[in-house]
């Protein structure tokens, strides 16, 4: 006979927190969300932990380079998306890895030859004031001269003016050599009252230049998540399929932590997959998916270094529809934070567990991490931001951008749903949508932060692990769901936010 499970599953809407005493020194600026990522004995350190409980998911249009970088930026990690070739993807992580906070490679260059005119039309183009002016026009040539707007007078000189004869050349640059420290660059920089600072080798090629408004944005982000060499932090998607290629080139190019993606973790082939990296390479792994106890064990017992939880409750994600499995995510969650303890209990291992999907409003972060899960991954709340790697349209009076899930045609990861069979998609699990534009990833993410905080203080709690071990939760009824937005008044505009 089938085994029933005779609870419900639940999903966040249907919890909320109940305040506990909040001391005076509880406020949101003394709540800390650094939290482990990767699994650590009783009394020591995990080797990589996160400044804040943020992954962006692993998704063609999510997780990107970009994203990477400004979210590692943040305290965060994105898990750039497996979804393309081997050799594509680790080109993403080694743009992560080599990007040097504050250097930037030069994005309008020319050659001396060129004429005003020509800087014109790249300042029409791009925006930049600044323009390289480099043997071969290159980003990384050698550095003849720099032009910037006080270099030329538009009421006097000519169009067709050639740059040579109007650049700062050379022989009058301040510049910075190859080996030089962002904080040494920015010293420069203030001494000599510059806006740019040209970094060059001892063959005077250019490599990056530095701006002053970048050390400022960059010294603007204490919770950056740094390796030991000062480079963002950054992780990739793998699947059990083609992992003996993929793995080796990912570790090449430098990746701090793995993660199987699959949306049912639970089986062979991500036991192989776990062997085989952990035998063959000395980095960081996560699996998953799952929703149970069995599952948690059986990924741990090959080797996990985390777990993430989640099927089906993804906002992209038709899988319950489709083949008919999953669990409300709480429930979910619920379930394989009890058997994290059970374990930790035993073995003196912390595995930490990530809540993966159904993130809807930002409260439902607060409950995850309330619920045992160390952080969570989202695809739809980072999608639509500015550093998403989609599409900005228009549509009607609204900006959007586009989202689509890994297991729909667009994407077509079949690696994700197989279960051994036919090497492509046979059916849909996923869809194709637009989420409403939201500007900025910090902005966002400041507005978000400060709500966790404020819940974390409300409930007298200035750690995770405190709201793990403290945090008293309730079951709503579906009634008073109702009570918790505004009701039986007539609004006057919507006062919700983008979130
Ligand atoms: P959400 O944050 O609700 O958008 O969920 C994102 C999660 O949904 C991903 O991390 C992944 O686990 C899952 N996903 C991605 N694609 C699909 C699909 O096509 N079904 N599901």
């Amino acid at each position: 006979m089938a085994h029933y499970y005779l609870e419900p599953s639940r999903t966040f809407s249907e919890f909320l927190l109940i305040p506990s005493l909040t001391t005076k020194d509880c406020t949101p600026a003394n709540v800390e969300l650094k939290t482990p990522i990767t699994k650590f004995k009783k009394g020591e350190q995990p080797d990589i932990s996160l400044n804040i409980p943020f992954t962006s998911a692993v998704m063609q249009s999510v997780s990107d380079n970009n994203m990477a970088i400004a979210l590692a930026r943040c305290g965060g990690i994105s898990f750039i998306y497996g979804s393309q070739s081997a050799e594509d993807q680790a080109a993403m992580v080694r743009k992560v890895k080599e990007y040097k906070a504050g250097f930037v490679v030069s994005r309008s260059n020319l050659t001396p030859e060129a004429t005003l005119q020509d800087v014109l039309d790249l300042k029409e183009r791009n925006g930049h004031s600044t323009v390289a002016i480099t043997d071969d026009g290159t980003p990384n040539g050698k550095l003849l001269g720099i032009v910037t707007s006080r270099d030329y007078r538009m009421s006097r000189d000519p169009l067709d003016k050639r740059i040579k004869d109007f650049m700062t050349p050379f022989s009058s640059l301040i510049y910075g050599d190859s080996k030089i420290t962002l904080s040494e660059a920015n010293d420069l920089i203030w001494q000599h009252k510059l806006n740019c600072l040209p970094i060059v080798d001892e063959e005077q090629k250019l490599h990056y230049l530095v701006f002053r408004k970048d050390y400022d944005a960059h010294k603007g982000n204490p919770l950056a998540l740094l390796d030991a060499n000062k480079s963002y932090i950054v992780g990739a998607g793998i699947n059990s399929r083609d992992y003996e290629e993929r793995v080796p080139a990912l570790v090449e190019a430098g990746v701090d932590v793995l993660v199987i993606d699959a949306s049912d973790g639970y089986s062979e082939w991500q036991q192989e997959t776990l062997k085989y990296v952990k035998s063959n390479f000395n980095v960081k792994i996560g699996a998953g998916n799952v929703v149970d106890r069995e599952g948690f064990l059986y990924l741990v017992e090959s080797g996990a270094d985390f777990v993430k939880v989640g099927i089906g409750g993804g906002s992209i994600c038709i899988t319950r529809e489709q083949i008919g499995i999953g669990r409300g995510q709480a429930s979910a969650l619920i379930e394989v934070a009890k058997a994290r303890e059970e374990y930790y209990e035993q073995t003196g291992i912390y595995v930490p567990i990530c809540s993966d999907g159904g993130i809807v409003h930002d409260y439902h972060i607060t409950l995850a991490l309330a619920m045992g899960a160390d952080f969570v991954m989202m695809g739809r709340y980072f999608a639509r931001f500015d550093e998403s790697p989609t599409k900005k349209l228009k549509v009607g009076n609204n900006f959007v951008k586009e989202f689509w899930g890994e297991g729909s045609n667009r994407a077509r990861n079949w690696q994700r749903y197989d279960t051994g069979g036919k090497q492509s998609l046979v059916f849909e699990e996923g869809v194709d949508s637009y989420v409403p534009y939201a500007g900025s990833l910090q902005e966002n993410l400041d507005k978000t932060i400060s709500k966790i905080k404020s819940t974390m203080s409300h409930c007298g709690t200035k750690s995770i692990e405190d709201l793990q071990n403290n945090a008293r939760i309730t079951i709503v009824s579906a009634t008073s769901l109702v009570e918790g937005g505004a009701h039986d008044v007539i609004m006057k505009e919507s006062t919700l936010s983008g979130e």
